[in-house]
C-alpha cells in the first residue's frame, strides 16, 4: 500500500523514495537478545540471497584468520585460538549475504529504468535489485545510465579532474568499508592533485570522539583491547550504544566479562534488548538455558543528558574524596600524568544537583549509586557510540568521560580506558591511512619524503562543509568511494540539490543507491569488488588489510568468484585513475599489480607499521601502538593528559516540543535496509514509526498507532517528515526516537556539533502533529 506523500520542502522523503506507510505493527520491546531467532533470521536472509552452497562457504570464512573481515561493524575479534567455527552475528551474516547475493543490476536494468523512475523507488528496493555489474555513464541531459568501457570511464574522470582550474573544486568522499590499501591510494591521489578535500563518513560518526580524545589524551582512538573487556575490567559502562543490534559480537565479550564477575551499567533513553538476557548462539547453554543477564543497572538517561550524567558522576566521586581523602581519586596518577585537575574540580564543586537531575533525567541518588559501583571497581571501561557523538555538545560530553576516567587513573592499565566503538568495519583504518581533511603536518611531511611531491597544507572540506560548498557552486567534481552520501547526510533536500550542482559525480560502489540518482550534469557509476570476493591482479591473488576498533590490523582475503568479470577492485580503480591523471611517476601500476608495494609505502609513511607485510600475515595481525595505553605517554600540547571544564548543557526543549533521536533498526546497516522489521523493539512491517513516551502521547491527545507528522524546528525554519505511526514506548518523558535515514530531512545542515562539525542527528527539536491530509490518505 505504498503511496507518494508530499513534503513541504520537497517531493520525496529522505530515504529517497516515496513514503511507504505499510501495515506496520508494534508489540512490546524484547528483554533478551539473539538465541534461536537470531540464527533463523541469518539463515533465512542468507539462503534467499545466496542459496545453500554459497551461504555455507561464505559464512564459514567470515573473520577467520585466512578468510575475510566481516564487512559489517568494526568490533574486534577474539585471539586466533579462541575463534568459533561460525565467527559472525546475525547482522554480519546479512551484510555478507547482501554483498554476495546472486542478483544483478546490469545494462539491461538501466535501459529499462530511467533515472526518473529509479528516483521514485526507495532505498530498500534499489539495493535489493542486486550487484552493479559494469561501468555506467549518464551523459548531460540523458534520461538513462548507459554502459561504457573502463578506459572511457576513467579517461572521463581524469579529464574532468585535469580540467579543474583549482584542485579544491573536487571533493573525495570515503565510506568506512574501504580497505587500508585503497584508502592510502585515494588520499595520495587527492593530495597529488593538490587538495585535502577528503570528507568521510567518520565526519558523521565518531569525529566528536576523535576530537575530544585527541585534545585530552593526544590520541584520537579508543584505548582498549579485546582482552580488556573479557579478562580485566571490573566495571563496563555502555552509554549511547546499542550493541545488540550494531555490534552483536560484543555481547559475547560482555558475557565473558560477566561470567568472571564484572559489572555492567547501560545508560540509554531506550531500554535496548542487548542489555537484557543474552542467549549466546555459540553455546548450547545459551540457546536453551536462561541466558546471561548483561546489564546490572540500566539508566534511562534523557536524550542528550549524558554530559550532565558524567558531570554528576564526577561530582559524586569528588564529594567522596572530600569526605574521606584518599578514598576516591588516584592522586598519584593525577599528579604525575595530568594537568587541569584543580580547575575542573573547582567547577564540579559548584555544580547544582537540581540542574544535573533535570538535564540527565536521573535522580541524584541514582547517580550516586553508580558512583558507588565505580568506587568498588579497580578498573573501568566506558564504551560509547552514536548516542553520544551526534549532539551539539558531543565533544564536551566525551571530554567529561575522559575526566571521569582520569579521576581514578582508569587509563593505561589493563581493563580500563575509553572505548569509542567504531561503526564501519574499516573506518578507523581509513583515518590512520590519511583519509582526513586535516591530517597533521607530520603525516604530510612523510608523504612528501616518500613520494617527492609537496602535499597541500591548507585544511580541506569535511562532509558538512563539502555540502555547503557544492550548494554554493564551489565544487565541480564529487567522487564517492563507497557510501551513500545523499542519504547519510543531513538536510536531504539541500544535499541532493548540492550534488546536482556538480558538473560530474562519480561513485565507486557495489550496489545502486539513492546517491547515484542525485547526479551532476554528468555521472559515472564504477562497480567494484566487495570484501567477500577474490581479488586477482598481475602478481597473483591479493589480500587487503583493515583496522578494527581495538586498533588491531589484520588481513582480509575474499573467497568468492567475483560477481562479473567487469568488476575491479577499489585499489585498481584508484591506481588506474592515478595513472590516467599523472602517468606513472608515483608507480601507480606497480601498486595496482601488487598490493605489497602499497603496504611498503604505508610502512614508510604511517607510524606503527614497521615490518607491515610480515606482521600482518601473522594470525590475528598486530596491534597499533597507542601511547596513553602502552606507556601512559600523552602526546598532547602539554605532554600530559588534560582535565577539561565542561559546563553541563543540554538542548533546550520548549513546552510542546520533544527531542528526537535517530536510531538504527535491527534490520539495516546505515542506509542499507535489509528488511522492514525491528525485532528487538517489537516493530514489524514498516520503518516510519516514532517512539513516544505514554505521557507525551496523552499530552498530545494521541493514541498508540495514530498517524503523525514530525516537524523539526530550526533557526532557519521548519522541516516536515510526514506520515509516521506513533508507537508507545518506554522512553523518558520529552524524548522521542525514529529511524535514520527517513528522518534526515528534519536535520538542518547547520545543526552540527561544536568543534567536530558532526551533524546533530541525535538531538532534533521537533513538534508532532496529526498527519497532514496527504499522508492520511494512504
Ligand atoms: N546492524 C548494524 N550494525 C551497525 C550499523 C548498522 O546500521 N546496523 N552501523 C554501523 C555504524 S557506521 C555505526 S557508527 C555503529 C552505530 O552503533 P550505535 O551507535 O549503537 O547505533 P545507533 O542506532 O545510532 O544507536 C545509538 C544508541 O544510542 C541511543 N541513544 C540515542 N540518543 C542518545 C542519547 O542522547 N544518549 C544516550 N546515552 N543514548 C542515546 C539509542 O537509543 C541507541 O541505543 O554501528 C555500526 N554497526
Ligand atoms: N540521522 C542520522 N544520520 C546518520 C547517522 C545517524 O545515526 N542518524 N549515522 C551516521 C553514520 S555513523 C555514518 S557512518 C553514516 C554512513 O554513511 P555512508 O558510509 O556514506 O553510508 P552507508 O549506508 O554505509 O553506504 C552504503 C553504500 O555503500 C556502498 N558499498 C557497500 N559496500 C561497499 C564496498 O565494499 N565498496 C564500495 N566502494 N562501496 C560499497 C553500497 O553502494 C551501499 O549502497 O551515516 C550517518 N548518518
Ligand atoms: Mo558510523
Amino acid at each position: 500500500m505504498a503511496e507518494q506523500t508530499s513534503n513541504p520542502r520537497g517531493t520525496h522523503t529522505s530515504d529517497g523514495g516515496p513514503a511507504s506507510i505499510s501495515d506496520v505493527t508494534s508489540s512490546s520491546p524484547k528483554k533478551s537478545s539473539v538465541g534461536l531467532h537470531g540464527i533463523a533470521e541469518s539463515a533465512r536472509y542468507s539462503l534467499a540471497e545466496m542459496g545453500p552452497r554459497r551461504s555455507l562457504l561464505t559464512l564459514l570464512s567470515v573473520n577467520h584468520v585466512d578468510g575475510f573481515d566481516c564487512p559489517s561493524c568494526a568490533w574486534g575479534d577474539p585471539e586466533p585460538g579462541h575463534r568459533k567455527t561460525a565467527e559472525f552475528c546475525e547482522n554480519g551474516a546479512k551484510a555478507v549475504a547482501w554483498e554476495a547475493t546472486r542478483k544483478r543490476v546490469d545494462a539491461a536494468f538501466f535501459a529499462e529504468h530511467s533515472i526518473a523512475d529509479l528516483r521514485e523507488r526507495d532505498g530498500h528496493w534499489l539495493e535489493a535489485q542486486g550487484r552493479l555489474t559494469q561501468p555506467m555513464y549518464l551523459a548531460p541531459g540523458a534520461t538513462h545510465y548507459a554502459p561504457l568501457t573502463w578506459d572511457d570511464a576513467l579517461t572521463r574522470v581524469a579529464d574532468s579532474l585535469r580540467g579543474l582550474g583549482d584542485p579544491n573544486r573536487a571533493v573525495f568522499y570515503t565510506s568506512g568499508r574501504t580497505s587500508n590499501e585503497a584508502a592510502f591510494l585515494y588520499q595520495l591521489l587527492a593530495r597529488r592533485l593538490g587538495t585535502n578535500n577528503l570528507p568521510d563518513c567518520s565526519n558523521l560518526c565518531h569525529e566528536s570522539s576523535g576530537a575530544a580524545l585527541a585534545e585530552t589524551l593526544g590520541v584520537g582512538k579508543g584505548l582498549i583491547s579485546y582482552g580488556d573487556i573479557t579478562d580485566h575490567a571490573d566495571l563496563i559502562i555502555i552509554v549511547g550504544q546499542n550493541p545488540g543490534t550494531c555490534h552483536p559480537r560484543m555481547l559475547t565479550a560482555l558475557e565473558e566479562a560477566k561470567q568472571r564477575g564484572a559489572r555492567i551499567i547501560a545508560a540509554n533513553p531506550l531500554p535496548e534488548a542487548g542489555f537484557g538476557r543474552f542467549h549466546n548462539p555459540q553455546t548450547a547453554r545459551g540457546l536453551v538455558g536462561p541466558g546471561t543477564k548483561l546489564a546490572d543497572r540500566y539508566l534511562p538517561v534523557r536524550v542528550n543528558g549524558d554530559l550532565a550524567l558524567f558531570a554528576g558522576l564526577n561530582r559524586a566521586l569528588l564529594d567522596q574524596e572530600d569526605a574521606r581523602p584518599g578514598s576516591a581519586l588516584d592522586h598519584d596518577f593525577i599528579d604525575r600524568y595530568c594537568d587541569g585537575f584543580e580547575e575542573a574540580a573547582a567547577a564540579w564543586r559548584t555544580l547544582d544537583w537540581a540542574r544535573i537531575e533535570t538535564l540527565s533525567g536521573l535522580s541524584r541518588r541514582r547517580i550516586e549509586s553508580c558512583a558507588a559501583d565505580v568506587l568498588a571497581a579497580d578498573s573501568v571501561i566506558v564504551c560509547w557510540a552514536m548516542g553520544l557523538t551526534q549532539h551539539r555538545n558531543a565533544v564536551a560530553t566525551i571530554r567529561e568521560i575522559v575526566n571521569f576516567l582520569l579521576l581514578r587513573g582508569n587509563i593505561g592499565r589493563p581493563g580500563a580506558g575509553p572505548a569509542p566503538i567504531r561503526g564501519h568495519s574499516n573506518v578507523q583504518g581509513d583515518r590512520t591511512m590519511g583519509i582526513w581533511e586535516k591530517m597533521p603536518d607530520a603525516f604530510l611531511d612523510k608523504l612528501r619524503g616518500e613520494f617527492g611531491f609537496d602535499p597541500p597544507r591548507a585544511h580541506g572540506l569535511d562532509t558538512v562543509d563539502s555540502i555547503r560548498a557544492m550548494r554554493d557552486g564551489g565544487i565541480d567534481v564529487f567522487i564517492g568511494l563507497g557510501g551513500n552520501f545523499a542519504a547519510a547526510t543531513p538536510d536531504t533536500e539541500v544535499t541532493e540539490a548540492a550534488l546536482a550542482n556538480c558538473a560530474l559525480t562519480v561513485h565507486v560502489a557495489t550496489k545502486l543507491n539513492r546517491s547515484h540518482l542525485c547526479h551532476g550534469t554528468e555521472a559515472l557509476l564504477l562497480p567494484c569488488l566487495g570484501r567477500t570476493e577474490r581479488d586477482e591482479q598481475a602478481s597473483g591473488e591479493q589480500f587487503v588489510t583493515v583496522e578494527d576498533t581495538m586498533a588491531m590490523v589484520h588481513a582480509s582475503r575474499g573467497r568468492l568468484r567475483p560477481g562479473t568479470q567487469h568488476l575491479r577492485s577499489e585499489v585498481a580503480i584508484i591506481a588506474d585513475l592515478g595513472h590516467a591523471l599523472f602517468g606513472d611517476e608515483l608507480g601507480w601500476r606497480a601498486m595496482r599489480d601488487d598490493y605489497a608495494v602499497i603496504r611498503r609505502h604505508i610502512e614508510h609513511v604511517v607510524p606503527g607499521f614497521h615490518a607491515f607485510e610480515q606482521r600482518v600475515q601473522q594470525p590475528g595481525g598486530f596491534m597499533l601502538p597507542r601511547g596513553p595505553r602502552d606507556s601512559r605517554t600523552f602526546p598532547t600540547e602539554t605532554g600530559k593528559a588534560r582535565f577539561t571544564v565542561n559546563a553541563p548543557t543540554a538542548t533546550e526543549v520548549p513546552p510542546g516540543h520533544l527531542l528526537l533521536t535517530t536510531v538504527r533498526s535491527h534490520d539495516q546497516f546505515n542506509t542499507t535496509i535489509y528488511g522492514l522489521d525491528d525485532r528487538y523493539r517489537g516493530i514489524k512491517g514498516g520503518r516510519r514509526v516514532v517512539f513516544l513516551n505514554r505521557d507525551d502521547l496523552r499530552g498530545l491527545h494521541l493514541r498508540d498507532g495514530d498517524l503523525v507528522d514530525l516537524i523539526s524546528v530550526n533557526p532557519d525554519g521548519e522541516r516536515r517528515a510526514p506520515g509516521f505511526r506513533a508507537v508507545r514506548y518506554p522512553t523518558p518523558r520529552g524524548c522521542a526516537a525514529a529511524y535514520y535515514p527517513e528522518t534526515n530531512v528534519l536535520v538542518a545542515l547547520d545543526a552540527t556539533a561544536e568543534i567536530s562539525n558532526t551533524p546533530a542527528t541525535k538531538s532534533i527539536l521537533i513538534r508532532v502533529e496529526r498527519a497532514s491530509a496527504t499522508a492520511r490518505r494512504s
